[in-house]
């Protein structure tokens, strides 16, 4: 387990695997006046299986975090994997840190790739910016997965989060510094998290938020969802949804799940991996990629 850990964490490892399944990297400048640019992983022209968009959370780089869904879902669908505003090499000028932004930046992303409508797949916060790119183009967004991301979270999920971890700030759990940080955050994220000696957890933890870290903080601080007292979204009227959770998921309790499934209307399911937690879609790969490709493929 953890000589396959290390293994993926290597940059030129991952870029192997996924150049392997035909994504090319690629930057795209969004809006000259605004200087924001994002880099994605794609296929070199659109082809003609349907259109597909992993959006990565709070972590790693997108393709560490989606590596075991890459290849799988390239087989049948164009798989697109863009780097988030400040994760990897995508960065903008503006000042706008909301996951709103996010959502239009990658809209204009697509447009700009003559991609007129495609399902999305986001996880963590990337589920958040998925939400708001199927509630603003319900025309373009055809389905929606949320994975591990509770969009109806209020502000009492997050004290509870805060409580359940002993943090006194969001960010001393969700982007860890040094190695006890680190591992308390994976106890969130995994049933049995990988075994990893303090040196090294330390190595990650400096590398993994130190790019952009205070952008990263300004993200996290202006995330729209879940600074309110009451719910602020409204259910996804046009779009078949499918929510995929962890059954022991500690940063989003299942509870949030069920009740999401209510909150987001009719076209909405839900699928509970047992024996996983929030990282479900890296701790039971094969169960998580089938429940999703089912899902896409539906009618
Ligand atoms: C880890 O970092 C946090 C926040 O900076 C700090 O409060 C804590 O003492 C550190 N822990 C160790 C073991 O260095
Ligand atoms: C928060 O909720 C209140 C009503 O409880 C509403 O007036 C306000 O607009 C909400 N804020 C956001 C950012 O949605
Ligand atoms: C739960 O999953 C872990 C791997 O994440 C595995 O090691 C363990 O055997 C599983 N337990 C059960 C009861 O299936
Ligand atoms: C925090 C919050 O408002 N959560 C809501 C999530 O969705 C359910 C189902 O509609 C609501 O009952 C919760 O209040």
């Amino acid at each position: 387990m953890a000589v396959s850990f290390l293994l993926s964490l290597s940059s030129r490892f991952l870029r192997r695997s996924i150049a392997s399944a035909g994504l090319t990297s690629q930057t795209v400048e969004i809006e000259d006046d605004v200087g924001t640019t994002i880099h994605l992983w794609g296929p070199p022209a659109p082809t003609s299986k349907p259109p597909v968009l992993l959006i990565h959370g709070l972590g790693p780089q997108s393709i560490w975090q989606w590596r075991n869904q890459i290849s799988f879902f390239a087989r049948d669908f164009d798989v697109y994997v863009p780097d988030l505003l400040f994760f990897g090499d995508s960065f903008t000028k503006s000042t706008d840190r909301t996951e709103i932004f996010q959502a239009t930046c990658l809209a204009k992303l697509f447009q700009k790739l003559g991609i007129s409508r495609y399902s999305i797949v986001g996880t963590n916060y990337g589920g958040f910016v998925a939400y708001h790119m199927a509630a603003m183009w319900p025309e373009r967004v055809e389905k929606v997965v949320f994975a591990s991301c509770a969009v109806n979270m209020s502000r009492r999920d997050t004290n509870e989060l805060m409580q359940r971890a002993k943090v006194e700030k969001i960010e001393d759990l969700l982007m860890p510094v040094n190695a006890t940080q680190l591992r308390k955050l994976l106890a969130f994220i995994a049933v049995r998290p990988p075994y990893l000696p303090d040196f090294l957890l330390k190595g990650f933890a400096e590398k993994l938020y130190s790019k952009s870290r205070k952008e990263k903080l300004e993200l996290l601080k202006e995330v729209t969802i879940g600074k309110n007292d009451t719910v602020t979204i409204s259910p996804l009227q046009l779009q078949e949804i499918l929510i995929v959770w962890g059954e022991h998921d500690r940063i989003f309790p299942l509870a949030k799940a069920v009740e999401l499934e209510k909150l987001l209307g009719e076209k909405t399911r839900l699928h509970v991996i047992k024996n996983a937690s929030h990282a479900n879609h890296l701790e039971q790969v094969s169960q998580f990629n089938n429940v999703v490709n089912n899902f896409l493929h539906g009618p």
